[in-house]
């Protein structure tokens, strides 16, 4: 998915000059159901400068596309944890 976000932001050119994209992959180990995900996403997706996000629930992490101008990784890790589920930015 990882790859598959980088392509699409290569195909993108107005994006990569309007903004400075970034992409982070969270871990967020407490989502134990399938509903989780949604909750996940949601909480993300409200963020301003967010841009899209995919959440694994397998892999029990959420990969977020974000403007680096406009938002930063630890606002991504409090909006999870505020939403119930604390997370970590994966190195
Ligand atoms: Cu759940």
């Amino acid at each position: 998915m990882r790859n598959l976000l980088i392509a699409l932001l290569a195909l993108s050119p107005l994006t990569v000059l309007a903004a400075t994209p970034k992409i982070v992959t969270l871990e967020v180990p407490t989502m134990t159901c399938p509903v989780c995900p949604i909750t996940v996403k949601n909480a993300l997706t409200h963020v301003a400068g967010v841009n899209s996000v995919s959440v694994d629930y397998e892999g029990k992490t959420a990969t977020v596309m974000y403007d680096a101008e406009v938002t930063q990784p630890d606002a991504l890790t409090k909006a999870t944890k505020e939403a119930g589920y604390p997370s970590t930015i994966r190195k």
